[in-house]
């Protein structure tokens, strides 16, 4: 049985290879939770009959579309666009919108099946996807990054509906973005659907707390953790890398949990600051100025900045990626549990690579998988739909409260599925087949579609 169950696998991941060439992120992610997956097939004879891992593994629709647009000096700049509409098992497609010079089919493809299971894990009714765009908003002006998001809307709109396909934000899309989009489909359809976007501005439908759920979810998640343990951020020191959305709010919330956070990052190098970060100067920096992270460390005396290096160097009692993928590599991995840090907590997706995620297990180190931890954004995006669905507005501390308990209640999820399938503690194996569980259900329920 086990190694017929394993063969399965192998077949399966054999044909995502060939299926899908080059797009190596993409097979990075489907091998994760492929790995996870034998002891359920153990278990449920159906799925391998009904080939229902083989359909999550494909997504239901792909759309790829050309951007045209034109700087300030009247330039004309071509872009291309992505939309992948995964998986709508549980609810519309939900996920976000990326806009980073990397982005490439596979990897909104990477992001998109992340993503289903994500959103499997928040109990809310959103199925998966992610889309964006090759365009680098970086330097770029307001009105340039208009007419691109005008442009990219333009496309797009046809594609989505509060019950079709409900993007959000992600590396490079933040509210500015969000509204230029929102703004171009409203003009375009002629209809005030507020629940097409989520991340919108607080005064047109947007929600409290869905700027911050990503990074406050991750530190709750990372608490979470801890109190299984017996423990808490009490005293605690954090590395955060990244200074953007996940990051800011991630540094917030460790240190509202009691914890510090001495070092945060961005692509061009780190700051560590003992003292603990100042999130004043962190967000005008980066929010306001959209500034390089070297320059906090210009502002604050306590502060140093290492241009280039890893900031996975600095010790730490827990560490929280937050920046990209596989920005934490097996040497940095190795580093890490050298210095003994015990808690790994991801806020971005798949920032670890698979050789560090063992190198933590076999040293014992904690480790949250981002499908797990980084939810609180887009649990949050589910609240912001209910709210926009029933006119309604929530307070913050109502809303926080709701995201606590969501995350709270992922971690239960993680944790209670890895001891019923025999791999207690491991969060990774728990997430998969939990959210896998969840998706596989109902398209069961839907018949052969
Ligand atoms: P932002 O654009 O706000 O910030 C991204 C940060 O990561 C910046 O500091 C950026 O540095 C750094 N970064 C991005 N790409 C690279 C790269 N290739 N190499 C080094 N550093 C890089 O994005 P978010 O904070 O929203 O997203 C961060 C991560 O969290 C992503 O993995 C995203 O998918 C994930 N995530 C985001 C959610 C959200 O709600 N926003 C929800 C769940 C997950 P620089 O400015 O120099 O490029
Ligand atoms: O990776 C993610 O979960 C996000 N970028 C947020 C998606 C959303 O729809 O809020």
């Amino acid at each position: 049985m086990v190694t017929e169950v394993s063969a399965v696998v192998e077949r399966i991941y054999g044909d995502v290879l060939r299926r899908n060439p080059g797009e190596t992120e993409f097979h990075q992610a489907v091998r994760e939770v492929l790995d996870s997956l034998a002891v359920v097939l153990e278990r449920h004879r159906e799925y391998t009959e009904m080939k229902t891992i083989e359909r999550i593994c494909e997504p239901e629709r792909q759309v790829i579309f050309r951007v045209p647009w034109q700087d300030d000096r009247g330039v004309v700049w071509i872009n291309r666009g992505f939309r992948v509409e995964f998986n709508s098992a549980l609810g519309p497609y939900k996920g976000g919108l990326r806009f980073h010079p990397s982005v490439n089919l596979g990897i909104v493809k990477f992001l998109g099946f992340e993503q289903v299971f994500k959103n499997a894990l928040t109990g809310m009714p959103i199925g998966g996807g992610k889309g964006g765009s090759d365009f680098d908003p970086k330097g770029r002006s307001d009105a340039e990054v208009m007419r691109f998001c005008q442009s990219f809307m333009t496309e797009l709109y046809r594609h989505l509906g509060e019950y079709t396909d409900v993007p959000a934000g992600d590396i490079g899309v933040g509210s500015r973005e969000i509204g230029f989009l929102f703004g171009q489909y409203k003009r375009i359809t002629n209809r005030y659907e507020s629940g097409v976007l989520t991340g919108k501005g607080l005064g047109w439908g947007g929600a409290q707390v869905r700027t911050e759920a990503t990074g406050y979810g991750a530190a709750f998640f990372a608490q979470a953790m801890m109190e299984v343990a017996g423990e808490s951020f009490e005293g605690k020191r954090a590395t955060v890398s990244g200074s953007g959305n996940v990051a800011v709010y991630g540094i917030e919330k460790v240190h509202q949990l009691g914890g510090t956070a001495v070092a945060c990052s961005d692509s061009t190098g780190y700051v560590v600051d003992d003292k603990g970060i100042d999130l004043e100067v962190l967000k005008q920096v980066k929010e306001i100025e959209r500034g390089r992270i070297s320059a906090y460390a210009d502002r604050v005396p306590s502060a140093h900045y290492v241009e280039g290096g890893s900031i996975w160097d600095v010790p730490c009692d827990v560490a929280v990626p937050s920046a990209t993928q596989n920005e934490l590599d097996a040497d940095a991995a190795a580093t890490l549990a050298r210095n003994r840090c015990r808690y790994v907590v991801e806020g971005a997706n798949m920032p670890t690579t698979p050789e560090a995620v063992r190198i933590f297990r076999e040293a014992g180190v904690g480790f949250a998988p981002g499908k797990a931890a980084n939810a609180g954004g887009v649990a949050t995006s589910a609240l912001e739909m209910q709210q926009n669905a029933s006119r309604d507005r929530w307070t913050f501390e109502h809303s926080e409260a709701r995201l606590e308990e969501i995350m709270r209640g992922i971690h239960t999820r993680c944790h209670r599925t890895a001891e019923e399938y025999g791999a207690p503690g491991d969060l990774v194996l728990g997430a998969n087949v939990a959210g896998f569980l969840e998706v596989a259900d109902a398209v069961h329920a839907h018949g052969l579609i």
